[in-house]
């Protein structure tokens, strides 16, 4: 008898729902897209994300009558979230100062080395400035490394950050070797028994073959702990081919988002993590002063772009 109520039962929600099919979906999976798009996610990325979408809902039931792009919205957070979720989500700071207790403890002084990287404009330099203050903060020995020695300008604004934050530069001639700025700037450190030395890098696109070999003679020779890619939330498109190429000949540990606060959507980021299958989002830049460096928070990220 049980097992008879339950059969109708079953039968009941069968009717009540429907099945879910490729076709019928169509709509609220391009209204998605869309929205997805309007949020500055590349085109690629917002196309790969609907179809994996598609998969996972087909053959799923709805209830009759149901707002299809809401159910298609629910199902969609969880998976973004994924995304831009790693595996192991790294808090910069807190695991340089975890690490450095411990080189206290077995009295080893090789400093901890992180290299910024990216195309022009990214915010490298400022973002570099940035870490400097939060490390300095937490009372950490900071050594700048002005490795950009191509764009002119770029030596006195990273002396001017340095100043103002109150830490050492180490800087180099125009067109020197990028390479050997930063490895003197490395020497200094273990010299001075310093904590950190972040190496500024000049802007690079990933087809400028010159500047991508200097740049792997940079890592190659610095043997950075953390190289972090740094990417304008404003790129769209763009993003996801940065992401792509810079990890494909510089193999990166994490992502920094800068500009988040100037009128950014924010879809860049999901289109660098889609890219780079969930690169860490260590930071985003959330404005021009110092303390302008926030933890990322996917949850809430994804919830600001879904609404
Ligand atoms: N609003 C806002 N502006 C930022 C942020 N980060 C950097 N900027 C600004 O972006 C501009 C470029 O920043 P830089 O730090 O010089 O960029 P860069 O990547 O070092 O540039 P190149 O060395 O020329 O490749 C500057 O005007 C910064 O003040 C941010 O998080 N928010
Ligand atoms: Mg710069």
């Amino acid at each position: 008898m049980s097992s008879l109520k339950k059969g109708v039962g079953s039968l009941k929600k069968k009717f009540s729902t429907y099945e879910i099919t490729e076709k019928n979906i169509q709509r609220a999976i391009t209204d998605f897209k869309r929205l997805l798009i309007t949020n500055d996610v590349s085109i690629e990325v917002a196309n790969a994300i609907a179809t994996d979408l598609i998969n996972k809902m087909k053959g799923k039931r709805a209830r009759r009558f149901s707002d299809l792009s809401k159910f298609l919205l629910d199902n969609a957070e969880p998976a973004l979230i994924k995304i831009i979720s790693p595996s192991k989500s790294i808090d910069l700071i807190e695991e340089i100062v975890e690490s450095r207790k411990k080189t206290e403890q077995s009295l080893t002084k090789e400093p901890v080395i992180i290299l910024l990287l990216g195309i022009n404009g990214t915010g490298k330099t400022t973002t570099i400035a940035k870490l400097a203050y939060l490390l300095k903060k937490k009372k950490m020995r900071v050594i700048l490394a002005a490795s950009d020695t191509f764009r002119s300008g770029a030596q006195e604004q990273l002396k001017i950050h340095a100043d103002k934050v109150g830490v050492k530069i180490i800087s180099g001639d125009y067109g020197s070797d990028s390479a050997a700025v930063a490895y003197d700037a490395i020497a200094h450190a273990k010299s001075k028994y310093a904590d950190v030395v972040i190496i500024d890098t000049s802007g690079r696109m990933a087809i400028n073959k010159d500047l991508m070999q200097e740049m792997m003679k940079i890592k190659r020779v610095t043997r950075p702990d953390y190289t972090i890619l740094v990417v304008d939330a404003l790129a769209g498109n763009d993003a996801t081919k940065q992401a792509s190429e810079f990890h494909k000949s510089i193999n990166l540990d994490g992502v920094i988002l800068s500009k988040m606060d100037a009128d950014a959507r924010g879809g860049a980021l999901i289109s660098v993590t889609h890219a780079t299958n969930g690169l860490p989002v260590m930071y985003i830049g959330t404005g021009q002063k110092y303390s302008d460096l926030e933890k990322f928070n996917p949850e809430k990220y994804i919830q600001k772009i879904l609404k």
